[in-house]
């Protein structure tokens, strides 16, 4: 026999029976049954955010560190359309995360009532599935199904809308273990032909590359560990997305770094020359490929992707695989160990020695010259200052200081590193720091930020004051939206059409204001000792370091444009290299 009670009490044993630890939120009318319960238990964390979308943030970022959903609870109307970028974001990055909003009463759904929105209708296209309960009995089972369907296959976003009678009403909870998900079960093996085949091309190829992505951190630990020891067994250079980064250690020797659109000259020329392609959990996404007619022209391609609908989508490949990167790697090294194969070593010899010409050019080199903060030093400060804490997480907003932490910054293992990739939300990295730091308490956190982004969700200073978050929010501050400035200056005849702000604030008294820390620096010979005070203070941070104003990110490739058309730094060891850059064929 179900034992009977509220929706509201059903939601709180839900999350209970789920394992949820935190939840992230902001109560308003629709939802305060919910809260009525969440007040009377002492189990689950509720963290009160400043705004709903730093709800959703903070949950992608608590996800992202712990391999665990994220969870969120907001009210019906705007907190429900709060969420939307929160939502649009997971989805696009595959971040699990479980967003439960209220909603008015079911009599009074479509009379435009106080707070209503059209929560499903408006949030359909942005998550993975959603559902409006219209009775209590089935909530529990529907709450069960949502962490399932976050989690399992391709993780994403999902949002359960709970009417408010359906919050007061009483009916029998359905335990976790009852719950209804066999409609929903994700192939997770792969095909073994298609791994035999793909051994075959291995021990064949003369140029073969492993190009690692997001589906490689999301499959958990074990497939870190298990591309390390495919590396390993094979000698393959390895690369990676941002979204992949750490998966494989950037200290192992066969790091090429990350590719793509700001990624290395050694690791997109690699991609463009090889002749097998090993795609690891990545979606081919347009800042990797170019110029689709051009992408790695002469490769064979192999996919191994766990969502079906990914493969040959963007990119057609010769040997798709669908299942889970930790199944298929583990089968792969199996086939290859039984079947006795060996790599083509003459092959990969040579292609290494072209790897090492490319690395030649130092394509990240810059130098520190002058009076004013470079960026870039700014950031291989903090990784030099940071790299040996034994519990360090990094987050970012989007723009120049991303790519950057992308380039300067190295990552030894998978899930320390939050960042907005395929939908780039400016805002992003300031909630989703909170939500590291709420699960790791005692780490090390920081977010990399350009002051334009920090300014979009602000208001998290007092969730982070509030909580004792200690979070490090590192804000390279150009006074520009550098980025769209880059941009403007290389494609749009140096126009700066509003790319800078007038009116910034004083990062110092807004951090005191909240009553936090704020540091300010601008000169490189104190930048290492205030970054140290930065460490050493045990509360939240805002670091103001104020670098050069028009430094451009390179290497960089032109929207559109092919992989071995690439504009490099000034400082990068290529004769070709001209003051702006140049463009290498
Ligand atoms: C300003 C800016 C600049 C950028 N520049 C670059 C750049 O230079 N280089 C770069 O790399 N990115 C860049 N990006 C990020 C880029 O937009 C994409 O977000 C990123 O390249 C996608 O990474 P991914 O292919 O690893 O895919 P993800 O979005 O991480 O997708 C993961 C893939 O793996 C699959 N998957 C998920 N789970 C599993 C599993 N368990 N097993 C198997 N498969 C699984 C999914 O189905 C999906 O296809 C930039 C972003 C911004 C905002
Ligand atoms: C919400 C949102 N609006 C607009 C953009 C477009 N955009 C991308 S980068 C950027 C500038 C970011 O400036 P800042 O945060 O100061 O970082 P910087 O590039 O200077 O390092 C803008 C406006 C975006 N990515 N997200």
């Amino acid at each position: 026999m179900q034992k009977a009670m509220t929706g509201a009490k059903m939601v709180v044993q839900a999350l209970k029976d789920q394992g949820v630890e935190v939840v992230f939120g902001y109560p308003g009318g629709a939802v305060l049954p919910i809260y009525d319960e969440i007040f009377q238990q002492n189990e689950i964390r509720h963290v009160l955010v400043r705004h709903e979308q730093g709800a959703v943030h903070a949950a992608e970022g608590y996800a992202r560190a712990t391999g665990k959903p994220g969870v969120c609870l907001v009210t019906s109307g705007p907190g429900a359309t709060n969420a939307v970028t929160g939502l649009t974001d997971a989805l696009m990055d595959s971040i699990p995360i479980v967003v439960l909003t209220g909603q008015v009463p079911t009599f009074m759904i479509g009379n435009d009532a106080f707070q209503e929105a059209d929560t499903v209708g408006i949030t359909r296209p942005c998550t993975k599935h959603n559902w409006l309960v219209k009775e209590t009995e089935r909530l529990s089972d529907v709450i069960h199904q949502a962490f399932h369907v976050a989690t399992a296959g391709r993780p994403g976003p999902v949002l359960v809308d709970i009417p408010k009678d359906v919050q007061f009403a009483s009916a029998g909870y359905t335990p976790k273990q009852k719950a209804r998900t066999t409609h929903y079960q994700p192939k997770v093996k792969g095909d073994l032909d298609r791994i035999t085949e793909l051994a075959e091309l291995m021990a064949k190829a003369e140029r073969p590359i492993l190009y690692t992505g997001g589906g490689v951190i999301n499959s958990g630990p074990a497939a870190s560990q298990l591309l390390r020891e495919l590396a390993e067994e094979t000698g393959f250079p390895v690369t990676s997305t941002l979204m992949g980064l750490g998966a494989y250690p950037a200290s192992g020797k066969q790091w090429l770094g990350m590719l793509g659109m700001h990624g290395l000259y050694e690791a997109n020329l690699a991609m463009h020359g090889c002749d097998l392609m090993i795609n690891i959990g990545a979606r081919f996404d347009d800042r990797i490929t170019g110029r689709l007619q051009d992408f790695s022209p002469r490769s064979k391609k192999a996919h191994i992707d766990i969502d079906p609908s990914s493969i040959n989508k963007v990119i057609h490949v010769d040997i798709p695989i669908v299942g889970d990167v930790a199944h298929v790697l583990e089968d792969l090294l199996h086939v290859w160990k039984a079947q006795g194969r060996k790599v083509n070593r003459e092959g990969l010899a040579k292609w290494w020695a072209q790897i090492e010409d490319w690395r030649a050019v130092d394509c990240l080199k810059f130098e520190q010259t002058g009076r004013t903060i470079k960026p870039q030093h700014a950031l291989a400060r903090l990784e030099a200052l940071t790299r040996d804490h034994p519990d360090r997480y990094i987050c970012t907003e989007v723009g120049q200081h991303q790519m950057w932490a992308a380039q300067y910054m190295g990552f030894d293992a998978p899930n320390r590193w939050m960042t907005s990739g395929g939908l780039g939300t400016m805002g992003y990295g300031f909630p989703a720091s909170i939500g590291v730091q709420m699960a790791h308490p005692d780490a090390l956190v920081i977010n990399v930020a350009g002051e334009a982004s920090w300014l979009m969700n602000m208001q998290e200073m007092g969730t982070a004051v509030q909580y004792r978050l200690p979070v490090k929010q590192f804000i390279l501050n150009n006074e520009r939206l550098g980025m769209v400035r880059q941009w403007q200056e290389l494609l749009h005849g140096e126009r700066y059409s509003h790319s800078w702000s007038e009116a910034l604030p004083d990062f110092v008294k807004l951090a005191e204001a909240f009553g936090a820390k704020g540091i300010h620096c601008a000169d490189p010979d104190t930048l290492d000792e205030a970054i140290m005070e930065m460490l050493a203070y045990d509360g939240p941070v805002i670091f103001d370091c104020l670098v050069e104003k028009h430094e451009n990110c390179f290497p960089m490739i032109p929207s559109g444009e092919p992989h071995n058309k690439m504009l490099l730094g000034e400082a990068s060891t290529l004769d070709a290299i001209g003051a702006k850059g140049a463009v290498l064929v």
